[in-house]
């Protein structure tokens, strides 16, 4: 089966979608309105005045970027940075830096005016999809949950407005962002909360190249738990490090829904059934799609409510590139297999694709690969029910004694479960039943590519798939499959 989710999110309000909002669907080849007249004549202009003087100006944004990003808050001002000195242009994607991929989700247009980037936000109901099977009425930004990502550079200043069509008041915290504090976005604290019907404008500068996030601060258990988040991403003004290929954004979220119900309830604590990749569940999470030898980024962001996620990828190690406070040095970056992702924070992996296949990428506490689980059924692990199924089945026709063995039985049985739920759903694979959900995603590393589009399931070469032992194997290698399983003392004695 495909992992590819199929319903397009419905916008603003999950009963009545008369309202509009600056962006519908992802947006991945579709490059931002801009004033291209403008930057093609700044562009033109720089070219024209010759090698020297574009190095110079080049050198100078460069060194400038540095002493601010060295020394926060040391040279005055927070507004005062390189885009106040005259260096100020509005940088264009695949020109001066290469966009990031969002599976699953979507990027937040912007305009051009008189050298600033202007994003509009719309915080709104919208009717989201987690994976086929489960729907329900979230609140988010511009018809999506998540909020489209926020694409800007190092240097650009930008003038994001934000309407608010909820029924309750709202703010946009720009976590992780340097700014002053009157734009910071903690209702009552930092500036007032945005009433219902009202659009406030936040303006500043991006003083710095990192990955960051950005969310609701009013009423914050509520809106969060619902889906008010997004990811804030700041390419350098200079590239920094080695160039990547694919930079992919994934922002982590953990929701309660319980079975049959249509809202996530913002009132849980502790104890979450629905894990997301981009406000998608597995089956409903894309597969990230590279070609082999290509060095690929993954950005990791977690607003859940309450967990920390330890993110494992199969097949490769990586190196932690950046956290929240932006480019960790070459010397400290640590070869990791897997990257615990806190509450509130980012981490950045980067490693070079050189293997095909299909690798597993998810959070490895196991109940978060797991789809609206629940701990209130009972430990049937090793019970024997004998002829408990036929005398319970005089009271209760249908009855079948499940869990003796595990879990794995009950989505692949394909049994019948409440309308609007995903229990134990998993996914269908090239070799079996795939008994993951949550967050859980696919690295799709290929030889050949001509697209980026899911390639369907990985072909494994001859001999590199793991089969059935053959009993000219077991008796080659003095395999004894019914001799007592060898084992030797971790102590010698
Ligand atoms: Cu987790």
């Amino acid at each position: 089966m495909s992992t590819r989710a199929t319903e397009p999110e419905r916008a603003s309000g999950c009963e009545d979608d008369a309202l509009g909002a600056p962006e519908r669907g992802g947006t991945p080849g579709g490059l931002p309105e801009t004033d291209v007249k403008g930057a093609l004549t700044r562009r033109t202009l720089l070219v024209t005045t010759g090698a020297t003087l574009t190095g110079g100006a080049l050198l100078l944004s460069g060194s400038a970027a540095r002493a601010q990003s060295a020394v926060p808050g040391a040279s005055g001002p927070r507004e005062r940075s390189l885009a106040d000195t005259g260096q100020r242009h509005a940088r264009q994607p695949n020109r001066n830096y290469r966009p990031v991929v969002v599976p699953n989700g979507s990027k937040l247009p912007w305009k051009v005016v008189d050298n600033v980037k202007v994003f509009h936000l719309v915080a709104e109901e919208v009717e989201h999809e987690f994976a086929p099977g489960l729907n329900a009425c979230c609140w988010g930004y511009n018809g999506r949950v998540h909020g489209p990502t926020i694409e800007a550079v190092e240097g650009d200043r930008v003038r994001i407005y934000v309407t608010n069509r909820l029924p309750a008041a709202t703010t946009i915290h720009w976590h992780g962002i340097l700014l002053p504090s009157g734009m910071d976005g903690v209702g009552g604290l930092s500036h007032k909360s945005i009433a219902p019907g009202e659009t406030f404008r936040y303006e500043f500068t991006l003083r710095q190249a990192s990955t960051n996030m950005y969310h609701s601060h009013h009423d914050e258990m509520t809106q969060i738990g619902l889906g008010m988040t997004g990811m804030f991403i700041i390419h350098p003004r200079r590239p920094v490090g080695p160039r990547v290929d694919r930079d992919f954004v994934i922002l982590l979220h953990e929701w309660r829904i319980d079975v049959g119900t249509g809202r996530p309830n913002p009132n849980e604590m502790t104890d979450f059934n629905v894990l997301t990749m981009n406000a998608k569940a597995f089956p409903g999470t894309e597969p990230l799609v590279v070609r082999q030898g290509e060095r690929v980024r993954i950005r990791l962001g977690n607003l859940s409510p309450q967990n920390h996620h330890p993110i494992h990828l199969h097949g490769f190690h990586f190196r932690i590139t950046e956290t929240d406070g932006g480019r960790v040095p070459e010397s400290a970056q640590q070869p990791e297999g897997t990257v615990l992702v806190p509450v509130g924070s980012t981490r950045v992996i980067e490693f070079v694709a050189d293997v095909p296949g299909d690798w597993a990428l998810h959070c490895h506490m196991t109940h978060h690969m797991m789809n609206q689980m629940g701990h209130a059924f009972p430990n049937m692990i090793g019970v024997k029910p004998g002829n408990l199924d036929a005398k319970v089945r005089t009271l209760l026709p249908g009855y079948m004694t499940m869990g003796q063995t595990g879990m794995a039985e009950m989505g692949e049985m394909g049994m019948p479960v409440p309308p609007n739920s995903i229990p134990m759903l998993g996914a269908q694979g090239k070799h079996g039943y795939m008994t993951v959900g949550g967050m859980f995603t696919v690295l799709k590393v290929r030889e050949r590519l001509e697209r980026y589009a899911d390639p369907g399931w990985y072909d494994n070469p001859p001999d590199t798939l793991a089969v059935a032992a053959s009993p000219d194997e077991l008796r080659r290698d003095g395999i004894d499959v019914n001799a007592p399983a060898p084992v030797e003392p971790g102590t010698p004695a």
